[in-house]
């Protein structure tokens, strides 16, 4: 299977819900499985190609409650191809055995962060024998891992891990850099360089995201490396300085077309697949 598509294509991911944001301070934020399913179809017919999703209960609340994991999983599978990526990262008060279980709900790909991070106020933990022992379960169940890289430090630990326990299922290495988060990398052109150039040379692709305001940066960066983009209510609440995002589908149009401007086409979900290995 080859695994090239054209140097043009621009695989974009939407994360439209996060475990940060509440439903009462954001209406428009995706939480229950109908508002999930039409967020994918639209974001689908917008340019993306694969939906990281964080869960949320009856009452809103980021939740890794294996049933709810897979009625989300099976609602966007219904109405869209994308490809879908389950978030191990959950929220920060969710324990590391409850985040190893998210692999038990089947999906094509899950994120795994590669190091603890500051998360504001917080602390996002990642302590390296999760991060070895997650890994190793993505292998095992056929999962495909994106790396999600907060600084520098964790692109060194990628390099540690690949080198430790070989490369992930599919045999691709995708990875997200996510900016801008208070006690990450700074959403910046410059630390978006610093980073790419440090990446380990198994590395197949890479996207990035730029948290709040960064996030218009971050993508220009991108693409302006050659890189991938992630975009979504996750991390950006505004579409403009004051002006309050209406959906998700509107971030991914926006990313799309800056994409046309890069003279860069969006890949289809199939391509996707093909192009991180997903089974
Ligand atoms: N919600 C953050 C604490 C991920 O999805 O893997 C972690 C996060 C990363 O969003
Ligand atoms: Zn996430």
């Amino acid at each position: 299977m080859t695994t090239d598509l054209p140097a043009d294509r621009l695989l974009i991911t939407v994360a439209p819900t996060g475990a940060e944001t509440a439903k009462e301070d954001c209406p428009q934020l995706p939480t229950t499985p109908e508002e999930i399913a039409r967020t994918a179809a639209e974001c689908e017919a917008a340019g993306a190609a694969m939906i990281h999703i964080h869960v949320r209960d009856a009452d809103h609340r980021p939740t890794l409650d294996l049933g709810l994991l897979r009625e989300w999983v099976a609602a966007v599978r219904d109405v869209s191809s994308l490809v879908v990526q389950l978030s191990t990262g959950g929220s920060v008060h969710d324990p590391l055995e409850d985040r190893l279980k998210v692999l038990d709900a089947e999906p094509d790909s899950c994120s795994l962060t590669m190091g603890t991070t500051n998360f504001g106020d917080d602390v996002f933990s990642n302590p390296w024998p999760f991060v070895c022992e997650l890994y190793q379960l993505s292998q095992e169940r056929q999962v495909v891992p994106e790396f999600e890289l907060f600084d520098l430090g964790q692109v060194h630990a990628l390099h540690r891990l690949l080198a430790k326990y070989g490369l992930p299922y599919g045999g691709r290495v995708h990875c997200d850099l996510v900016m801008g988060v208070p006690g990450g990398m700074n959403g910046t052109a410059d630390a978006l360089v610093a980073a790419v150039r440090d990446l380990p040379e198994a590395v197949t692709s890479w996207s990035a995201t730029g948290i709040g305001r960064s996030t218009l940066a971050v993508a220009l960066a991108s693409l302006s490396k050659g890189g991938h983009l992630r975009v979504g209510m996750e991390d950006v609440l505004t579409i403009a300085k004051g002006v309050p995002v209406e959906s998700n589908r509107q971030l991914v149009e926006r990313v799309a077309e800056l994409g046309r401007i890069a003279q860069r086409t969006p890949m289809t979900p199939d391509e996707a697949r093909t192009f991180l290995g997903i089974r």
